[in-house]
């Protein structure tokens, strides 16, 4: 993974600092490129444990179509927690103690920090135990899974891009326009957070699937090791369904920046060295809408500690 080591490093050594929407602060460079070439293993980060099962779970949680964070829940994952909660906060049904800006708060305050906590559990349960609940305040809005899925036309009736774009490689490979977009300009203002990883594009040559993401936005050290797992994982998934080896993934992105209270934990993987990648292993069994996160598993991934870091809402 030396791609992502050098995008920390060029970053680091030229970026601006930056000023950010969450008051975190940020370096911050824009325009990048990484390519990995699936062939030579799975691009997982080896310099700090990834959890892997998390990229999975969402993954197919877009791929779904679902938007409703109690399936992430039932999976264990938390990643998107802190959007619905944020959401359920600010609504006229909150009466709890005030949670503004918990992001911040929690990590100057611990007696915050336990009240957020318990807050955030109370809010969890609900969400997986009452369904009206769950309808109203555990969904993130027209996020990935409903653009890839459900894109609604202005006629009233939705668009399935996953699905289209599947068939267009299929049946027209050559095809310059296998795109999937979930940038809706319409739905960007009622949105959670609107998607960072905004347009992605197919290429097929020589019985290879290639993937090109454009992300408008990146979290070098947070995100970017899921996005880049999660399109690698996305090329392999429909290169399997569409008979074809995977290619490569290129990562183009916009904003790419480091969180100001990230540098001692950039510092500290930037000190370790790269280890062999890991391979995936899916259930050929399946098709790619069936699929469930036991049926794909990574293998020989012998990654350095998990570093731990606050995530900037
Ligand atoms: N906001 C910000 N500021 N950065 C993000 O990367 C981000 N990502 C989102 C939503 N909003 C975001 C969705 N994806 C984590 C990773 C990806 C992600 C959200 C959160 C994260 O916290 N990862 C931790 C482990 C989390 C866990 O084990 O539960 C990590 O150390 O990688
Ligand atoms: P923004 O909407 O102000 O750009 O904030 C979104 C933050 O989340 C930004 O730091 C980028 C980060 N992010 C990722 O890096 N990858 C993701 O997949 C998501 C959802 C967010």
């Amino acid at each position: 993974m030396k791609q992502y080591h050098d995008l920390l490093e060029q970053v680091l050594a030229n970026g601006v600092r930056k000023n950010d929407r969450t008051g975190t602060g940020t370096i911050s460079s824009f325009g990048h490129q990484m390519r990995f070439d699936l062939q030579e293993g799975f691009p997982l980060v080896t310099t700090k444990k990834v959890p892997f099962k998390l990229i999975v779970s969402e993954l197919l949680w877009f791929i779904k179509g679902d938007t409703n964070i109690r399936y992430l829940l039932e999976h264990n994952n938390h990643i998107w927690d802190e959007w619905a909660f944020k959401n359920w906060i600010e609504s006229d049904d909150y009466n709890g103690p005030d949670m503004t800006d918990f992001g911040l708060r929690s990590q100057k305050d611990e007696a915050f920090k336990k009240e957020y906590q318990k807050q955030m559990e109370l809010f969890q349960g609900k969400v997986i135990s009452d369904d009206q609940f769950a309808k109203e305040y555990g969904d993130l809005g027209s996020v990935y899974g409903k653009q890839w899925r459900n894109w609604s036309k202005s006629s009233g009736d939705t668009i399935d891009q996953l699905k289209e774009v599947i068939e267009s490689i299929k049946h027209n490979p050559d095809s310059r326009r296998h795109i999937v977009s979930a940038w809706n300009p319409e739905d960007v203002p009622t949105m959670a957070l609107p998607p960072c990883h905004t347009l992605f594009q197919f290429y097929v040559a020589d019985g290879k699937l290639s993937c090109q993401l454009y992300q408008r936005s990146g979290d070098l050290f947070l995100g970017i090791p899921f996005n880049i797992a999660s399109y690698a994982l996305l090329t392999h998934l429909i290169a399997e369904e569409c008979g074809l080896q995977p290619g490569e993934f290129i990562h183009t992105i916009g904003d790419a920046h480091i969180y100001s209270n990230h540098m001692d934990q950039v510092n500290t993987q930037l000190g370790r060295e790269s280890k062999s990648l890991p391979t995936i292993k899916i259930n050929q069994e399946k098709t790619l809408f069936d699929l469930e996160p036991s049926d794909i598993v990574i293998e020989n991934y012998n990654p350095h500690p998990a570093i731990k870091a606050p995530v900037a809402v």
